[in-house]
């Protein structure tokens, strides 16, 4: 009888184990994925987030034809707008927190573009 609990007490301290190296492995998963974004970006995804008075990324290099969606992070609206000379130019509506803008490039060339609020804000599209 003794020996019998001591077994049922060394399962149970495995299934411990078990169960903390779990939990362990869950938690640590969702840093995963984040640490694998940024490469997605520079790997020519087609969304650009305003934050903290930034377009990022500051450049991206799309495919003709590729719908590029910018998305304002920030808690003040901002207004996407072509420079002057743009091959096509575009610009949006004021773009309060949470909202987005979609422009579609049908024409190759390279779009730098500001924001009309706040024109120290500059980015710039490469479409090839
Ligand atoms: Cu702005």
């Amino acid at each position: 009888m003794p020996s019998r609990s001591r077994l049922a007490f060394c399962t149970a301290c495995t299934i411990l184990v078990l169960l903390a190296c779990m939990v362990a492995g869950c938690t640590s998963y969702p840093s995963a994925p984040v640490t694998a974004t940024p490469p997605a970006v520079t790997g020519g995804g087609n969304t650009i987030a305003i934050k903290n008075f930034a377009f990022e990324p500051g450049s991206l290099t799309v495919k003709t034809g590729t719908t590029v969606s910018w998305t304002n992070q920030d808690s003040v609206s901002h207004i996407i707008a072509s420079d002057t000379g743009s091959p096509v130019p575009f610009s949006s509506d004021s773009l309060p927190n949470g909202a987005s803008y979609s422009f579609t490039f049908t024409q190759a060339g390279t779009y730098s573009y500001h924001c009309t609020i706040h024109p120290s804000m500059k980015g710039t599209v490469i479409v090839q």
